[in-house]
C-alpha cells in the first residue's frame, strides 16, 4: 500500500465514524535501536559538525527525520517502562532510575510491546541495555541460577541483555536470562545496600583508587570491574565480567545474529545500545575518533553499531521491508560521574542541539531526541517532520500498523502515529506529558513546567537562573527545577529562555488542570 492510500483509507473511516482501524501497510520485520543518552544535537544529520555518524545520516537520507521527537522521561528507566507498557513511568512509583538488584518493574501480567508483537506474529529479541529490573528484586534475585522474571516473561523471545547499566553491578552479560560464563564455584553476589565497603577480596573504588583506569569523578566509586569503578558492589562471576572496551562489538554480533536466525521471519528486534551512557570506554580502533575524548568517540561507537544492524538488513535482502528506527531514551550528559573529560573537550559542539537542558532535565534538552524512521517501501526517503511524537507512541503504533487490536487498559498513554510517521505532512500529537524531575505538559507550542512538588526540597536550578540556559554546556544540570511555574511558547522561544507564566496565568492553570486530568483518569489514550 502507498503513502496515499494509507491516508485515504483512514480518511475513509473517519468520514464513516467508526472506530475501526485504518489499514495500514505492515512492515515485514521491525528493528528499533536505542541509544542511550545520545541528544538531539549528537549525530552529524541534526547538524553536529564535530563528529560524523554516516550510518545515521544514511537513515535520515533514505527514510524520515524528525525534529520534535521526544524520550518520555529525561531518564532511562522511566522511558524503557514507558516503551515496553505505553503506560506513562509516572503513573507507576518505583519506575525511577533503578539499582542494579531492582526486580522485575513491568508485570507480567499486563500486555506489552514484545507481547503484543509476539501476538502478530513478529519473533522477538531484546538486545543490549535493560535497566528495567531482573527477577524478584532487592537481595532476592540469585543470579545464579535461570533468572525469572524477566524479558521472556513480558513477551521477549530471546534476550541478551546488559542487567541495568554498565556503571551498575552486575557487570556481566545475561542471555535468555542466564549469565553468561558464571562458572559453578564462583558464584555470584550482588548488593546495593551502598555505604559499606565491597565484598571482602574484592577491589573497592575509594579503597584502590590508584588501580582505576578511568577515574571517578563521583557516584561511582563502590565495586570496581575491568579497572573502573561502579554504582554498587558485586562479588564472584569473575570469569563472566564484561569488558567495557568490547561491549560494542559483542551487542552488534547478538543483534546481528537475532537477524540472521530469524531472517526467514517477521521479527522485531529491540537494541538498545550502551553507548553513549558512561562509562564511555570505547573500543581501541574508536579512540581518537574524534577531538571530543570519550565521549565524541562513544557516539562513532554507536553509529558503527547502527552500521552493522544496517549491513546485516542489506546482506539478507531485509532493507525494503524492514521499518528501523533510530532514537535515544533522554538527552545528553556531559559530566556524568567519571573523569573522561567531556565538558572540557566539547570544544563548540552542542549535544542538545540549541537546546536548553539535557538528561535529567524538563527542558527540552532532557528529552527532544534524534529520531529516524526508515521503511523504504513506505517512507518517503530524505522527508523532516517537525511533528510531536514520542517513543512511548511504539506500542500504539506498531500495533495499528500490525493489525492489532488494543485491549481498553493496554498502552494507557500510546497514540497511535503510524500516519505521522509515514508521511512528514501528517500529524503527530497535540499533547504530551513529559518526566523528570517533576512532570511537565507540552500542548501545541506551549510547555509548562509546574511549580516543584517539594518546595522544601533544594532546587537543581534555582529560580531566579531562569536566564542561563548555557549552563548545562558549562558542566552544571539544569533540571528546570523551580519554585513557581515555567510557560514557554516554543514557536518563538525553543531556548525556553522567556518564562511567561506571569503574563498567562490563565493558560498556566488549565494545563495545571490538563496534567490532573491526565493524572486522575489514568489514561490519556482516547
Ligand atoms: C545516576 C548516576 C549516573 C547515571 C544515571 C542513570 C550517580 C552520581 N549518577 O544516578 O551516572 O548512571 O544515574 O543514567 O550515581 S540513565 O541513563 O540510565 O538514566
Ligand atoms: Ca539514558
Amino acid at each position: 500500500m502507498t503513502m496515499k492510500t494509507v491516508l485515504l483509507s483512514g480518511l475513509a473511516v473517519m468520514c464513516a465514524g467508526t472506530v475501526v482501524a485504518a489499514e495500514l501497510p505492515r512492515p515485514k520485520n521491525i528493528v528499533m535501536i536505542l541509544a542511550d543518552d545520545v541528544g538531539w544535537g549528537d549525530l552529524s544529520c541534526y547538524g553536529a559538525k564535530a563528529v560524523s555518524t554516516p550510518h545515521c545520516d544514511r537513515l535520515a537520507k533514505e527514510g524520515g527525520r524528525f525534529t520534535d521527537a521526544h524520550s518520555p522521561a529525561s531518564t532511562c528507566t522511566p522511558t524503557r517502562y514507558a516503551i515496553m507498557t505505553g503506560q506513562y513511568a509516572w503513573r507507576k512509583p518505583g519506575t525511577g532510575i533503578a539499582t542494579g538488584d531492582a526486580g522485575l518493574l513491568i508485570d507480567p501480567s499486563r500486555a506489552t510491546l514484545p507481547s503484543m508483537l509476539k501476538k502478530a506474529g513478529y519473533v522477538t529479541g531484546a538486545v543490549g541495555k535493560w535497566h528495567l529490573g531482573l527477577g524478584p528484586g532487592p537481595g532476592k534475585t540469585d543470579w545464579n541460577t535461570e533468572i525469572v522474571p524477566g524479558p521472556r516473561e513480558i513477551g521477549f523471545d530471546y534476550s541478551f541483555l546488559i542487567p541495568a547499566t554498565g556503571d551498575r553491578t552486575p557487570c556481566v552479560y545475561v542471555e535468555n536470562q542466564r549469565v553468561v560464563g558464571l562458572e559453578a564455584d564462583d558464584p555470584m553476589e550482588v548488593s546495593f545496600k551502598l555505604g559499606q565497603d565491597n565484598y571482602p577480596g574484592e577491589l573497592d573504588g575509594r579503597k584502590n583508587r590508584d588501580q582505576l583506569k578511568l577515574d571517578w569523578d563521583y557516584g561511582h566509586h563502590f565495586a570496581v570491574v575491568n579497572g573502573i569503578g561502579r554504582i554498587g558492589y558485586m562479588k564472584g562471576g569473575t570469569k563472566a565480567r564484561w569488558v567495557d572496551e568490547d561491549m560494542a562489538d559483542t551487542l552488534a554480533a547478538k543483534s546481528v545474529a537475532f537477524i540472521e536466525r530469524n531472517k526467514d521471519k517477521p521479527f522485531f528486534l529491540y537494541f538498545a545500545t550502551h553507548d553513549i551512557h558512561v562509562p564511555r570506554v570505547p573500543h581501541p580502533r574508536f579512540v581518537g575518533k574524534t577531538d571530543m575524548g570519550a565521549r565524541g568517540d562513544a557516539i562513532v561507537q554507536f553509529d558503527f553499531q547502527v552500521g552493522e544492524v544496517l549491513d546485516a538488513l542489506d546482506r539478507l535482502g531485509l532493507t525494503d521491508d524492514t521499518l528501523v528506527i533510530v532514537t535515544s531514551d533522554n538527552g545528553p550528559v556531559l559530566n556524568d560521574g567519571y573523569k573522561d573529560f567531556a565538558v572540557q573537550k566539547r570544544g563548540d559542539h552542542r549535544p542538545a542541539g540549541d537546546f536548553r537542558g539535557q538528561k535529567y532535565s524538563a527542558y527540552e534538552g532532557g528529552t527532544r531526541v534524534p529520531y529516524l524512521v526508515r521503511w523504504p517501501k513506505q517512507v518517503k526517503a530524505g522527508g523532516v517532520s517537525d511533528s510531536l511524537v514520542c517513543l512511548i507512541d511504539s506500542y500504539a503504533t506498531f500495533a495499528a500498523m500490525t493489525g492489532q487490536a488494543l485491549g481498553q487498559d493496554d498502552a494507557p498513554d500510546s497514540f497511535d502515529l503510524a500516519a505521522a510517521l509515514l508521511d512528514p505532512a501528517a500529524k503527530g500529537r497535540d499533547t504530551l506529558i513529559l518526566q523528570d524531575p517533576d512532570i511537565s505538559l507540552r500542548q501545541g507550542q506551549w510547555k509548562l513546567i509546574p511549580a516543584k512538588k517539594n518546595q522544601d526540597a533544594p532546587l537543581g536550578v534555582a529560580d531566579g537562573v531562569v536566564g542561563n540556559p548555557d549552563l548545562f554546556l558549562k558542566g552544571g544540570v539544569d533540571t528546570g527545577a523551580a519554585r513557581t511555574p515555567q510557560l514557554y511558547d516554543l514557536s518563538g522561544d525553543l531556548r525556553e529562555a522567556n518564562n511567561l507564566a506571569g503574563q498567562h496565568p490563565e493558560r498556566v492553570a488549565e494545563m495545571l488542570t490538563a496534567l490532573q486530568d491526565a493524572r486522575a483518569k489514568g489514561r490519556t489514550r482516547p
